[in-house]
């Protein structure tokens, strides 16, 4: 094979910057084309637009997981991630007896959260399956951490639906050309493309085919979190860590079937009918989040949107660092409120101060009345 000069030296600089003992960087890293700038790897290969004949798990990926958890990267050094998220139509609940037909990645809304360290590559896989019905609660072998958690979730109760419709995905933790990579394919076809994990953060994923702003409020969207490669100053001291996802739903009563559908009037007017965390009014009221007196607890928060600004609070504690957009260089202290506008995220620390409930809201009320609120129950201190 005849391999381009920059290829070459980028290889060469790659052997350079990653040298014995460290884990290999990527197994990945001769593809013709590829070149690093300022330590980062650019030029990626065309994605693949195929048909394949695959009815197994929509999820795949050992780090991949359902809301609020986060996977442990249980590996040193960098690593090549194989995550499959297949597109999947669901009847999905976000608030009681309001169920919807949602357009999913893997089959919640929002989507598995994807967990990787700055440095990696992820070879990412997605087959539009929005025209077959999906059962995603019954056991699912080879399949990802996603599927467990799911199914321990009472307040999931997804129904498999079909609404056939051409979709993508845009993963903004990638930097890659989004005419190839981000590309829509129609019912029944599979895409292929690789990203690298360039920039540390709490990033969003959705569907970027028109209207955007009706595939994201339909459900497709999720959190990719990149930790950086050297951590932070504090994660030696996390005691917990969860992951919330903000979103808003546009929804109305369907007047030709049972439930609810969107209405893209109330999108474009920008007045929702509920504003969540991590997909439903209840979720953090029926399984409040955990921890005790003392201790650090860690939030990974992005506000998916697909158009509210969120201004994210603990009632009752300060943030005492928090890193936005989940850059280890962005640091703040002493914070009482995070405005993440639609796709910002965050790295948030606070000390839980005391044993007693904690409400997590959007401070901004009319969205917290909305239903973007949640509960932290702290115990006493433990020695
Ligand atoms: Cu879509």
């Amino acid at each position: 094979m005849i391999r381009s000069k920059s290829t070459t030296v980028a290889a060469m600089a790659l052997a350079l910057s990653f040298g014995a003992g460290s884990v290999s960087a990527n197994d990945r890293l001769v593809h013709d084309g590829e070149f690093m700038v300022d330590g980062m790897i650019f030029g990626l290969p065309e994605a693949r637009v195929y048909t394949e004949d695959y009815s197994g798990p929509p999820v795949v990926g050992d780090y991949l997981t359902a809301v609020p958890h986060l996977a442990e990267l249980d590996y040193d050094g960098n690593r090549t991630h194989e995550v499959r998220m297949d597109v999947i139509s669901q009847q999905i609940e976000i608030a009681p007896g309001k169920f919807y037909n949602a357009w999913t990645f893997g089959g919640s809304v929002p989507g598995p959260t994807l967990h990787v360290r700055e440095g990696d590559r992820v070879v990412f896989t997605m087959k539009n399956r929005s025209d077959e019905p999906v059962v995603i609660t019954e056991p699912v072998a080879g399949g990802s951490p996603f599927f467990g958690q799911i199914r321990a979730n009472p307040i999931q109760n997804n129904q498999p639906a079909v609404s056939a419709m051409p979709h993508s995905m845009d993963f903004h933790s990638g930097t890659v050309a989004a005419d190839d990579k981000w590309r829509t394919i129609p019912p029944g076809v599979t895409i292929e493309f690789e990203w690298v994990a360039n920039y540390p953060g709490v990033y969003m994923y959705h569907c970027g085919t028109p209207s955007v702003l009706m595939h994201t409020a339909q459900g497709q969207y999720g959190a990719v979190v990149v930790s950086p490669k050297n951590g932070f100053p504090t994660d030696d001291q996390v005691d917990r860590e969860y992951v919330l996802v903000q979103s808003e739903f546009y929804l109305t009563e369907d007047e030709y079937n049972e439930g609810y559908r969107y209405d893209h009037e109330a999108a474009m007017a920008r007045n929702p009918s509920h504003v969540t965390f991590n997909g439903h009014i209840n979720t953090l009221h029926d399984q409040p989040l955990r921890a005790n007196a003392g201790e650090r607890v860690r939030l990974y928060v992005l506000n998916a949107g697909p158009s509210d600004t969120s201004s994210f609070h603990v009632i009752g504690a300060i943030f005492d660092r928090v890193w936005y957009e989940g850059n280890v260089e962005n640091e703040w202290r002493g914070m009482q409120t995070v405005l993440l506008g639609a796709s910002n995220g965050a790295v948030m620390d606070f000390i839980v101060p005391e044993e007693g409930s904690y409400k997590l809201v959007d401070h901004e009320f009319a969205d917290a009345e909305r239903g973007a609120a949640g509960t932290l129950i702290a115990g006493p201190r433990q020695q």
